[in-house]
């Protein structure tokens, strides 16, 4: 049975992640670990800043972990505000998580993003293997992150895995900073005002996935046969590509009163722009089998159901 340490616990993927992976490997051998302190915890937890790198070696030794899933990170559009910090965080947290796993012999994950691409990369059909040039600071980090964990299993023998995830879409916590997050807005202002003011324009198309394939994405490949990984460090995911007309038509199936607006931010606006309308994710799904179960109208339905139950 696995032991696995997850760093960011408490964010929009690893809350989600550290329930689904209890459920799998049973509570007791999964370590949630955030900056926050958290008492509502179903399993075990312990406060870690990402950058005492001493304390991250400390808690994973103590807790026997044999697999780090490093998810702790600032998102695209807050790294944009705050881009030092970003640098820092993003890049400081990996190595020091990337030096856990090397010195404990540890498997490894970390997401990867569709912001690891940019303006010259092929915006239809992104392949797997392809320029990657990102104008934003989130997207260094990606791309500096994607080659430093492959560094680490060439050099080191570490087990790196990693995949891009695109936009990710849940119910249960909301993104924070992020330039896909209208896509998780737009649900919350459909059920509780009826309306929603877009910040990124009509027309501007970007990956998604629902967050239970995200979820089951990262098993499957921590699972998979190493001898089938031709890439590791990342392999492209998605499971729909839509612009905000399109959700918003989505939502119109169930909500027909619904309306959609729009007030574009130009610095969100412009590092979607500077991202793919949609990748490829054939690699992933010949490697390891990766498949997503939801399509747009069916993660329409479960969001608003979900979200009407809590929200009303
Ligand atoms: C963001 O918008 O920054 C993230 C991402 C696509 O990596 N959701």
């Amino acid at each position: 049975m696995k032991r696995i340490m997850v760093t960011g616990a408490l964010g929009q993927i690893g809350s989600e992640l550290i329930d689904k992976l209890r459920e799998t490997y049973g509570a007791e051998n999964v370590l949630a670990t955030d900056i926050r302190e958290c008492t509502t915890q179903k399993g075990p937890f312990e406060v870690l800043d990402v950058m005492d790198a001493n304390r991250m070696r400390e808690l994973a030794k103590e807790f026997k972990a044999d697999t780090i899933m490093h998810m702790a990170a600032l998102l695209s559009a807050t790294a944009e505000a705050k881009p030092l910090l970003a640098w820092n965080l993003n890049m400081g947290g990996l190595v020091n998580a990337l030096e856990t796993a090397r010195e404990l012999n540890m498997q490894f994950f970390t997401p990867s993003s569709i912001g690891a691409f940019g303006p010259s990369t092929p915006k239809e059909n992104t392949p797997q293997d392809t320029l990657q040039r990102p104008t934003t600071m989130y997207g260094v980090n990606k791309v500096a992150g994607e080659l430093l964990c492959d560094y680490y299993y060439h050099k080191f023998g570490v087990d790196t895995r990693g995949v891009r995830f695109p936009g990710l879409i849940s119910y249960v916590t909301p993104p924070g900073g992020g330039t896909t997050d209208y896509a998780v807005d737009i649900y919350y202002k459909a059920v509780e005002e009826g309306k929603y003011t877009s910040f990124i324009a009509e027309g501007t198309y970007m990956d998604m996935m629902y967050m239970p394939d995200a979820l089951q994405a990262i098993i499957d490949l921590m699972e998979a046969e190493p001898s089938k990984l031709i890439h590791r460090n990342a392999f492209n995911v998605t499971a729909m590509s839509f612009e905000p007309a399109e959700i918003a038509a989505s939502i119109k199936k169930i909500i027909p009163t619904f309306e959609l607006n729009y007030e574009v931010d130009p610095v969100r606006q412009s590092i979607a722009d500077s991202w793919p309308d949609s990748i490829d994710a054939t690699a992933a799904k010949e490697e390891w089998g990766f498949k997503a179960q939801y399509d747009l109208d069916s993660m329409t339905k479960e969001m608003i159901e979900k979200l009407t139950d809590r929200l009303k």
